[in-house]
């Protein structure tokens, strides 16, 4: 089964963003009666990044899409990660997460990361839902 491992550090919304995309899921699936979408993927959610000797080094070596999760303007050691997976061979998808935080909903500090990394971030709000749909279309996207 492929995995979908949520990074980022310690409180940048890992479980509340991987119970959003479950959610979405669910809902989606029972709406399509594609029962068999469920299984499909299976969502790892990871200790912090910024853990010393954590369990996030493991999954790195075994998920097909990774999502970065980026909350705030430092992010060097998020970049790093994202170096890191990809030479893992994994797709990195960059997330801004927290999203309903920030007067822009994240478009200046995802067009900062971009600047600096080559990489479009997708801003997303476990609270509100924003931005849920469009995560897991890139998601999907990548798993095909
Ligand atoms: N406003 C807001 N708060 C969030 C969001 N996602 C998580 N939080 C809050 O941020 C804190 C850390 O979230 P959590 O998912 O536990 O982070 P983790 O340590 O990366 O797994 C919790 O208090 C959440 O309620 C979000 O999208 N918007
Ligand atoms: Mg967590």
């Amino acid at each position: 089964m492929k995995q979908v491992g949520i990074f980022g550090k310690r409180k940048s919304g890992k479980s509340a963003l991987m119970y959003a995309l479950t959610r979405h899921k669910v809902k989606a699936t029972f709406k399509a009666m594609e029962i068999s979408g469920v299984t499909k993927v299976m969502l790892v959610d990871t200790v912090g990044v910024d853990v010393e000797g954590s369990t996030a080094e493991e999954s790195a070596q075994s998920v097909s899409v990774a999502l970065m999760l980026i909350c705030n303007d430092s992010f060097e050691m998020e970049l790093a990660w994202i170096s890191k997976l990809r030479k893992a061979g994994s797709s990195v998808i960059v997330v801004i997460s927290m999203a309903d935080l920030f007067d822009d909903g994240g478009a200046a500090l995802a067009a900062a990361v971009e600047e600096v990394s080559g990489l479009k971030a997708l801003c997303v709000s476990a609270e509100t839902g924003a931005g849920v749909v469009e995560l897991d279309e890139e998601i999907n996207r990548r798993l095909a």
